[in-house]
C-alpha cells in the first residue's frame, strides 16, 4: 500500500501534468494554424465574406457583433451558430439575438471550405477571421485552431453577456469574468463605431431613466430631442445608426460622439464616469 508520503507525492505530479495539459491547451491556438490542413481555409473565408459584404455591407456589424457573443457566452466555440432543437433553445434564440444577423455569410465559408478540406477548420475560426474581413477596418492577427462547441443554451446569453444598462463598474467586472481588463473593454467597445440599434436599447434615457418618466441628466440634450423624434414612446421596430453619420465606417469617431455626451447606450456613456474609461 502507498504510503501518505508517495501519495502527496503523486498527488502534486499529477497537479503539474494537469496544469501543463492545461498550459498546453491555452497555447493550441497560433497563427496559420491550418497552413498544412487547409492551406486556402483563410483566403476562402476572405474572398466569400468579401463577397457578401460587397452585395450588403450592413452585414459587417452584425459579423463582429456575432463574433463578441459567441465569445462571451462559452468562448469563441460557434455555439452562438448551433440552431435550436425541438428540446433546446439555442443560444441565437435568445432575446439579446435580437438584429444579430449575417449566419448566412458563415455558413456559405463552411460549405466552401468543407468542400476544400472536409472537417478541419471550425466555424468559431471561420467567424473570427470573417468578423475582421467584414469590417473593412483595422487589422488584428487571428490566431487559430478553436475547436467547435456542441452546447448552446439560451439561458446563458443573458447571464454572459452585459446589457445595455450596465455601468462601468458593472461592465468592468463582466469583461473580468473572460479575461479582460478596463482597457480592453474602452478599446473594444469601439466596435459601436459601425452599425444599428433598436430603439429599446436605449429609449430609457429618453422616456424613463429612473423610472419616474426621465429623461438622462448626463446626455446631450439635443442629442435626446433628436432621438425622441426617431424612437417614440414603445417603438421596438425602429433603427438608428449608434455612430450616426459614420455608421458604416471603422473610424474613431465613437469617442469623440461618447466624450459630447452622445454615447447611444448606457454602456457607452457610462465611460465618462470614471476617470480611467475617460482617458
Ligand atoms: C461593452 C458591452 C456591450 C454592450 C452592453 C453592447 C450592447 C449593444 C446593443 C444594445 C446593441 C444594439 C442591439 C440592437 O438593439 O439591435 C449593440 C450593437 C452592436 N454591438 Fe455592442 N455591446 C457591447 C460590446 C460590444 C463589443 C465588444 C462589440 C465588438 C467589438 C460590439 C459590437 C456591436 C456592433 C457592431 C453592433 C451593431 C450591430 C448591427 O448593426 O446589427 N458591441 N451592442
Ligand atoms: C440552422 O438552420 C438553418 C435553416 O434551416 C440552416 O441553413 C443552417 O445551416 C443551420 N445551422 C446549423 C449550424 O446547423
Ligand atoms: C453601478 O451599478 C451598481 C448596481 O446597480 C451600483 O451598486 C453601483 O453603485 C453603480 N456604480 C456606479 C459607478 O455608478
Ligand atoms: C417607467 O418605469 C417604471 C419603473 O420601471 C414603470 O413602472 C413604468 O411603467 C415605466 N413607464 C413607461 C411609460 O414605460
Ligand atoms: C475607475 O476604474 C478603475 C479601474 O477599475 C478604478 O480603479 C477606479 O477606482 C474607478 N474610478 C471611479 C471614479 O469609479
Ligand atoms: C436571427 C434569429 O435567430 N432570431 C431569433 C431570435 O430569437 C427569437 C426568439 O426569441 C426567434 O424567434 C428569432 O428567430
Amino acid at each position: 500500500m502507498a504510503n501518505p508520503k508517495s501519495l502527496s507525492v503523486l498527488f502534486i505530479q499529477l497537479t503539474l501534468v494537469l496544469i501543463l495539459l492545461d498550459l498546453s491547451n491555452a497555447q493550441s491556438l497560433k497563427l496559420g494554424f491550418y497552413s498544412t490542413s487547409c492551406p486556402p481555409a483563410e483566403a476562402i473565408t476572405k474572398k466569400i465574406t468579401t463577397q457578401f459584404i460587397y452585395q450588403a455591407p450592413s452585414l459587417a456589424a452584425p459579423l463582429l457583433r456575432m463574433h463578441f457573443h459567441d465569445c462571451f457566452v462559452r468562448g469563441c466555440e460557434a455555439s452562438v451558430l448551433l440552431n435550436s432543437t425541438n428540446n433546446n433553445q439555442a443560444e441565437r434564440d435568445a432575446i439579446p439575438n435580437l438584429s444579430l444577423r449575417g449566419f448566412q455569410v458563415i455558413d456559405a465559408v463552411k460549405a466552401a471550405i468543407e468542400k476544400a478540406c472536409p472537417g478541419v477548420v471550425s466555424c468559431a475560426d471561420i467567424l473570427a477571421l470573417a468578423a475582421r474581413n467584414a469590417i473593412n477596418g483595422p487589422f488584428w492577427p487571428i490566431p487559430t485552431g478553436r475547436r467547435d462547441g456542441k452546447i448552446s443554451i439560451a439561458a446563458e446569453v443573458l447571464t454572459n453577456l452585459p446589457p445595455f444598462f450596465f455601468n462601468v463598474t458593472q461592465l468592468k467586472a463582466s469583461f473580468a469574468s473572460k479575461g479582460l481588463n478596463i482597457k480592453d473593454l474602452a478599446i473594444l467597445s469601439r466596435g459601436h463605431t459601425i452599425g444599428i440599434s433598436h430603439c429599446p436599447s436605449f429609449s430609457n434615457g429618453l422616456y424613463n431613466f429612473t423610472g419616474k418618466g426621465d429623461t438622462d441628466p448626463k446626455m446631450d440634450q439635443n442629442y435626446i430631442a433628436q432621438s425622441k423624434k426617431k424612437c417614440k414612446p414603445g417603438d421596438t421596430t425602429t433603427i438608428v445608426q449608434i455612430d450616426p453619420g459614420s455608421s458604416k465606417i471603422f473610424d474613431t469617431d465613437y469617442y469623440t460622439v461618447v466624450s459630447k455626451r452622445r454615447g447611444l447606450f448606457q454602456s457607452d456613456a457610462t465611460f465618462l464616469t470614471n476617470s480611467t474609461t475617460n482617458a
